[in-house]
């Protein structure tokens, strides 16, 4: 079909998109039926860049939207190999760091003599941990990935649409402007006019609601399917309906991840129920299903469950693992995270419970839950005429050049639809792929990574108000304390607690075994985690929750001061460093100095906030006075190392050198001009490319430095260049931290408040000549709403959700008053 002709046909058919309003992420077309899981054999292209995702925080799936079959990828956060079960002796698991503190003499005498060489040489001998057990000729993994929890798929008896194109033949690759390689979208024709097969197909997402919908008409019926994840439920809830009486005809069956043992059984003519365990560790998952249908015949046999000529079928979903958080594990219990309840009971009462409120009344329940948090923020950025059109098409109208500040505002909202979709107390907080990911093992274990991925996941958090997606992040971060502690001991001699690069839900603290130091040398990521539990009291001056976490941010502080080694030119320093995820092993990386400097201010406040630790903050405020402080290198740029090698050429991907602009506060551009400028230089050199998530950090940093044009352009790259078409953030492969990125990014170009004000519209781009922003959180427990027309702040409300002083700048003019607690205020500028 003519371009032409389907947009117009697409503008006529779905005029409701407008009706929805733009905030939805919507497809003309359906992916193939006859898709399957790699796992299984099959041929999948379509999962990445066309399937929605729904998800409450722990149990996660995606939709495809298939004619013929429906296909729900399917993920339980906490379904994950390894951890100290994983050989029967939890020994292997908590006893791999050396002791490599006794050496830590050596490499800085090398240092001081000038011996790189030789200080390189005995931190990558010493600075891993102890290799991985062989058992069998078989490496064990310790560590461990999330896995898929199946798949679910509804085979619906109607005909799929004719499909010309070969998908096997698809060219997987293609290159952006030579800005990042990205898979390339692969439409398949399926045939949508009128008489065809498949006629006015739509699938799509509703920020609005978090719930998915398929529709499309076939021989005269139209057919809708509606998709949510209940977290005060704990379901999902799957509707199909037709419109001609008895239509329906469906059965679904589960698809089992082959790396478990386990079984599905027909339980009882209604429901299907899967319980099994993983091979790899033994952890425990069930997963239940159940129809309601209206009308029809229905079946539960063998492990499926059929309905025929059924007008309406609900089906809910539930799963869950024996796994539970434990912040003090036992160290010689290999089952010391599988003391959660049963996963058959847990999800019996679940179906049983969801069953009783019916189809309404869980999603008025679903929706009063979520529309509670996504409600509070509202972004309006003006309107583009490619608003109704499929987002594809839409990205591609974008990637064109064709302005569309409404994609950037949906783009916003996505973001928050994602972290809500994927962090929600009581669960372990958002991965690598939030909660969504369709393999067995995906890309770097679909982990947590500290330095730089998880801590960009939660950037949006409080900024854009979403404070009760928090909690899974400080449970991390406790999850972390007691293995956290046996690191610093054994690598540094130090008190307190650190993680290194990677983490599992089994608190897994220590380096990997690789004796690639720019990577696995991480000690300064269990400071930066510890950063983000100070932000979270500077959003919402919650002193009951500053005190439980308290402990965690002092012990972070003491760590830096005991793995800091005092040179004897008198300064702090952190030898041996790295800076992620190049260069050599330093005598002083400066990402990790600034790292310091954060934990140290913000534990130095924390303390004096509950009056606790005089003296300790005492040793504190001593190092942070005689820490390395920033240098600037020959070509005027904030030096990475400690030594000026700094490469104008060097494009790589991380900028951590860059942490105290962005996203700590010890560079601004009102404090610290010079140093501002030497970071404006960094990124000059390093260039508006990259990753996904390296342009979500640079649009960040370009913010900060208060050029919102330039912070346009990354962000204007980051929807070209690594921008999926279900507006998933591309690495790639598909990441989702440059989504929250991006997210927090926006945010930072209309309200800033890490310099002790609140910065109204820093970094506005000529782009968004006019638009408002309701809701946005400032550090002070302030929320703000903000109004410009022509680029000039016209409207300005300060609600004061925490009471005490209130200063806000706004082009040059500064305002301070006193604030009670609960009022909202309305200020002119
Ligand atoms: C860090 C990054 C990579 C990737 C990985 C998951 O190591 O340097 O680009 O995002 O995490």
């Amino acid at each position: 079909m003519k371009r032409l002709t389907l947009l117009t046909a697409c503008i006529l058919a779905f005029g409701c998109a407008e009706a929805d309003g733009d905030e939805r992420i919507w497809f003309d077309m359906p992916t193939w039926s006859g898709a399957a899981a790699i796992w299984a054999g099959g041929t999948d292209n379509e999962w990445e860049s066309k399937s929605l995702p729904i998800g409450n925080g722990s149990l996660g799936a995606n939709v495809m939207g298939s004619i013929s079959r429906e296909r729900l990828t399917l993920n339980e956060k906490s379904l994950w190999t390894g951890g100290p079960s994983v050989t029967g002796d939890p020994s292997y698991y908590w006893d791999c760091n050396k002791p490599a503190a006794s050496v830590l003499p050596d490499i800085r005498q090398a240092f001081l003599e000038g011996d790189d060489e030789l200080a390189g040489e005995l931190t990558r001998k010493n600075f891993g941990a102890v290799p991985e057990q062989i058992e069998g000729g078989r490496k064990i993994d310790r560590f461990g990935y999330m896995t898929t929890l199946g798949e679910l798929l509804i085979d619906t008896g109607l005909r799929e649409g004719s499909r010309p194109l070969d998908f096997d033949k698809a060219p997987d690759k293609v290159n952006y402007g030579g800005v990042a390689t990205m898979k390339k979208e692969f439409r398949p024709d399926v045939k949508s006019g009128p008489g065809e097969t498949v006629d006015a197909y739509e699938r799509s997402l509703s920020l609005d609601s978090a719930l998915v919908r398929v529709a499309f008409r076939q021989d005269g019926v139209s057919y809708k399917r509606e998709y949510f994840v209940s977290y005060p439920d704990q379901v999902m809830a799957i509707r199909f309906t037709a419109d001609r009486k008895k239509s329906l005809n469906l059965c679904l069956k589960y698809q089992e991840n082959p790396i478990a043992a386990g079984k599905t059984v027909s339980d009882g003519n209604d429901c299907i129920l899967y319980s099994g365990s993983l091979k790899n560790n033994g952890e425990k998952f069930a997963l239940r299903v159940k129809a309601l249908p209206r009308g029809g015949k229905l079946v539960s046999e063998n492990g499926s469950i059929t309905v025929s000529g059924a007008s309406e079928v609900v089906f809910l979903v539930a799963s869950a693992t024996n796994y539970k958080m434990n912040f003090d594990p036992d160290l010689t219990d290999a089952g010391t995270y599988y003391k959660g309840e049963d996963p058959c009971v847990l999800t019996s009462g679940r179906i049983e419970a969801a069953s009783k409120l019916g189809w309404k009344r869980l999603l008025r329940r679903h929706l009063a839950d979520y529309q509670e948090l996504y409600k509070r923020v509202d972004l309006q950025l003006g309107h583009s005429a490619a608003s109704s059109l499929p987002t594809p098409y839409r990205l591609d109208k974008y990637r064109e050049g064709h302005p569309d500040p409404g994609l950037e505002a949906l783009y916003f909202q996505y973001g928050r639809y994602l972290l809500i979709a994927s962090s929600r107390k009581g669960d372990m907080p958002a991965n690598l792929q939030g909660i969504w990911c369709n393999k067995i093992k995906g890309p770097w274990n679909t982990d947590y990574h500290n330095n730089i991925n998880i801590q960009m996941n939660y950037w949006p958090a409080n900024l854009t108000n979403l404070d009760e997606c928090m909690p899974p992040l400080v449970d991390y971060i406790k999850s972390l304390q007691k293995s956290g502690g046996r690191v610093a001991r054994a690598y540094y001699d130090a008190r307190g607690w650190t993680a290194e690069i990677s983490s599992n839900i089994y608190g897994f603290a220590s380096p990997g075994d690789s004796e690639s130091m720019t990577w696995n040398l991480a000690p300064a990521n269990g400071p930066w985690l510890a950063t983000h539990l100070w932000e979270r009291y500077a959003f919402t001056r919650d002193r009951e929750y500053l005190a439980d976490v308290y402990d965690m941010i002092a012990g972070s502080a003491d760590f830096c001061c005991d793995f800091l080694w005092k040179h004897p030119d008198g300064y702090y320093t952190a030898a041996p460093s790295t800076s992620p995820e190049h260069g050599p092993i330093d005598a002083g990386a400066t990402f990790v100095h600034a790292v310091v400097r954060e934990v140290l201010s913000e534990a130095v406040e924390a303390a004096s906030e509950l009056g606790r630790d005089e003296e300790r903050a005492e040793q504190w405020k001593n190092v942070l006075g005689q820490l390395a402080p920033y240098e600037t290198g020959r070509y005027g740029q904030l030096k990475e190392w400690s030594k000026d090698i700094d490469n104008p050429e060097d494009t790589h991907r991380h900028v951590n050198h860059l942490f105290g602009l962005h996203p700590g506060s010890s560079i601004s551009v009102s404090g610290t001009p010079e140093l501002a400028g030497a970071s404006k230089v960094v990124l000059e050199h390093r260039g508006d490319a990259g990753t996904g998530w390296s342009m979500g950090w640079k649009l960040n940093m370009w913010a900060r430095l208060h050029d919102g044009n330039h912070a346009y352009t990354l962000l204007h790259n980051l929807l070209c260049n690594g921008t999926l078409d279900n507006l998933w953030d591309n690495h790639p492969p598909f990441q989702i931290d440059g989504n929250f990125g991006g997210t927090a990014g926006i945010a930072e170009m209309l309200i800033q408040s890490h310099g002790g004000s609140i910065e109204l519209l820093p970094a506005l781009p000529d782009s968004w000549a006019s638009g408002n922003v309701k809701g946005l959180c400032a550090r002070g427990g302030f929320v703000v709403d903000i109004a410009w027309k022509d680029g000039r702040l016209s409207e300005l409300d300060v609600l004061s959700a925490a009471g005490g002083r209130c200063a806000l700048e706004y082009a040059g003019e500064r305002k301070e008053f006193d604030t009670v607690k609960g009022r909202k205020y309305n200020l002119k500028y």
